[in-house]
């Protein structure tokens, strides 16, 4: 279950849980306002093909690749969480199903507060286009996800910044989710 976290940074390894004291969850609900949707996917059933099938579907998204984050498979990895973990919105949604590993991805609120989404094995995350978020493997350093797309998918990262802000995709963001 999404929580809101604590400021990472000094003692705080983003890597961690990052809870808040005492513990807020935040609500399916929470997550729906900001249009944010969380689902599973049972990689162990022996049908799991077709329920990706289904997702890929559903999204009306036509490829798919997996990407593996961990220091012996991604060139620069250092340099690509920080990249992964720094506030930044896309053009296109994000989709990712985890097939392997830990991590969080943290999604600004209505309130502009962090909600912190845990993701393991079966967790599929759809980030709509121009939402602030960023992304960070847990200590193991280890996640393989499969990433969903459309032709010619626009990935380019806006990191948060005046610039972010007048780009059409976090206007129609605004416009359709939040209000
Ligand atoms: C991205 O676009 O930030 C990523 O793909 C990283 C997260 S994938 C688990
Ligand atoms: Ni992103």
């Amino acid at each position: 279950m999404a929580y809101f976290m604590c400021d990472v940074g000094g003692d705080i390894d983003q890597r961690d849980e990052c809870r808040l004291t005492p513990n807020i969850d935040a609500t399916v609900e929470d997550l729906k306002k900001i249009g944010v949707e969380t689902t599973k996917v049972n990689f162990d059933d022996p049908n799991v093909e077709e329920d990706l099938e289904k997702l890929v579907r559903s999204y009306d998204m036509n490829h798919r690749d997996e990407i593996r984050i961990c220091k012996a498979t991604m060139p620069d990895f250092e340099a690509k969480l920080k990249i992964f973990f720094e506030e930044h919105l896309h053009d296109d949604a994000e989709l990712r199903i985890i097939k392997n590993g830990v991590g969080y991805f943290d999604v600004r609120s209505v309130d502009e507060k962090w909600i912190r989404i845990p993701v393991r094995r079966g967790d599929f995350v759809f980030l709509p286009a121009g939402i602030y978020h960023r992304f960070t493997p847990d200590t193991a350093e280890d996640v393989t996800a499969i990433r969903l797309f459309r032709n010619n998918p626009k990935w380019t990262a806006y990191n948060r910044s005046a610039d972010a802000e007048t780009q059409p995709t976090r206007a129609q963001y605004l416009k359709e989710i939040l209000i």
